[in-house]
């Protein structure tokens, strides 16, 4: 792969209102990912292997749970912190920063928000520190968009709970030490519980033969009749509630992220545009293509604002779920756009590893169908503004 160049585009000087905090978490996250993903990401793309080695850099810039209290172990940030964070190993590769919204925003904020005081202390400050990795099993084969109907259940049976079900698609699976897991209760109500692995009866297959998030290990986790113990089920929220909860923290990990492999799609097509020279001329010369770049860089400027309000009211904590969902949308849809752009303008260069315009493409594939479809975000929005719901 080429040498990363990455210079990071800001047309409406939206660093100004940025903190000095925000920025020199921004910047140092930035200067990890040249050092440290770069260089290594196409190959590990390529192997479909998720690059292990990475994880103490992501939590030394504090992925792991950016906004988790420091006494958890935890960064402690704001949520426009996190956010930039998330844009910043995305600009990278999306399959690192699903590693890190997983571990942050599906493993960590459950224990912390849902957890109890001993939950809190046992598994946060190592999954933190990255010396434990999770996983989120909401998904199951049957139920993917509609988690309320799962499957995967689990019985008292007096000193402990038995376990039993499946989860398909479920990002970090292959390599997690623990995994927080949505099963019904006798009742049908819906609880969280952490399973660890090692408990007998519970295993981890990973799915092979991806096209996209190849740098991330995805897998499956099975659950036949393993003893859970007692302990270990999330006491302070239970119901559907619960999971979207914690898919409203990293939906907006998500509309930060995908302006990071935006930003990196338009500055490579920006370079080769003007250093390409075809009929005598440099291809951002001609017209179709400034275009191209002159669309990319209006969407990126909108989203950059978009997130940057998001965030303001995540910090109020006046963020709804909509609002997080129609960003959630809209981004990841913008940078799927502006990929499939960049792709066309370095031609059949745009195709190879040399670039990671392909790679981000790819990727931005999966984005825009985890953490719920593009088509549900539309229905999430219908609903908040008709009333009507439109899912069933
Ligand atoms: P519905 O009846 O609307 O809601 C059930 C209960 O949940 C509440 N609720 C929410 N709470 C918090 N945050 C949200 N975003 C919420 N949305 C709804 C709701 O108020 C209600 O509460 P209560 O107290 O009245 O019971 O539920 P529904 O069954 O009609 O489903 C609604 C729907 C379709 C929007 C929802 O299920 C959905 O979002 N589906 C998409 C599924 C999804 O996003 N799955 C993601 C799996 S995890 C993943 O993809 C990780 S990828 C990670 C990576 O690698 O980065
Ligand atoms: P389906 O729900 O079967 O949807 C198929 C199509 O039907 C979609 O186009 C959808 O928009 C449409 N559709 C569904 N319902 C409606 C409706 N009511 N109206 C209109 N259209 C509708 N899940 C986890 O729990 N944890 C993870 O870590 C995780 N990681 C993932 C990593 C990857 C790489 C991928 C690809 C997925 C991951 N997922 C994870 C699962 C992901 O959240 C689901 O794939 C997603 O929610 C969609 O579910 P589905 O694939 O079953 O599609």
């Amino acid at each position: 792969m080429k040498p990363d160049l990455f210079e990071s585009p800001d047309y409406y000087n939206i660093d100004d209102l940025l903190t000095e905090e925000h920025k020199l978490i921004r910047d140092a996250a930035r200067a990890w990912v040249k050092r440290d993903v770069s260089p290594i990401i196409e190959q590990a793309a390529q192997d479909a292997k998720f690059p292990k080695s990475i994880i103490p850099g992501l939590a030394g810039i504090g992925a792991f749970g950016p906004y988790i209290p420091e006494e958890y172990g935890g960064a402690g940030l704001d949520q426009i912190s996190y956010g930039l964070i998330m844009q910043e190993i995305e600009r990278g590769d999306s399959g690192v920063r699903s590693t890190a919204s997983v571990q942050s925003s599906l493993v960590m904020y459950p224990i912390w928000k849902y957890g109890n005081e001993e939950q809190r202390k046992k598994y946060l400050p190592k999954l933190a520190s990255g010396e434990w990795m999770g996983s989120f099993g909401l998904t199951e084969p049957d139920h993917g968009s509609n988690p309320s109907g799962m499957t995967t259940n689990f019985k008292d049976m007096g000193d402990h709970y038995l376990l039993n079900g499946a989860k398909l698609w479920i990002s970090n699976s292959p390599f997690c030490d623990v995994a927080v897991v949505w099963a019904k209760d006798e009742e049908g109500r819906i609880h969280g519980l952490v399973v660890e692995r090692g408990m007998e009866g519970f295993s981890t297959p990973e799915t092979h033969n991806k096209w996209s998030l190849r740098a991330s290990a995805t897998g499956e986790l099975i659950f036949q009749d393993v003893k859970v113990p007692k302990e270990n089920l999330l006491p302070n929220k239970s119901g559907l509630g619960a999971p979207l909860g914690c898919l409203d923290s990293a939906r907006y990990g998500i509309a930060w992220g995908v302006i990071g492999a935006a930003m990196d799609c338009y500055d490579t097509a920006l370079r080769y545009s003007k250093e390409r020279v075809q009929f005598g001329r440099p291809i951002g010369g001609f017209q179709l293509q400034q275009k191209k770049l002159a669309e990319m860089i209006t969407e990126i400027t909108k989203a950059q604002l978009l997130c940057l309000r998001l965030g303001q009211l995540k910090n109020e904590n006046k963020a709804t779920s909509a609002q997080i969902s129609m960003a959630k949308r809209n981004n990841v849809d913008m940078a799927l756009k502006i990929a499939r752009d960049a792709r066309q303008m370095l031609g059949g260069m745009g195709i190879t590893g040399e670039y990671p315009i392909m790679r981000h493409m790819m990727n931005l594939e999966s984005v825009v169908t985890y953490e719920g479809t593009h088509d549900i975000h539309l229905l999430i929005t219908g609903l908040d503004i008709t009333g009507l719901n439109a899912f069933k």
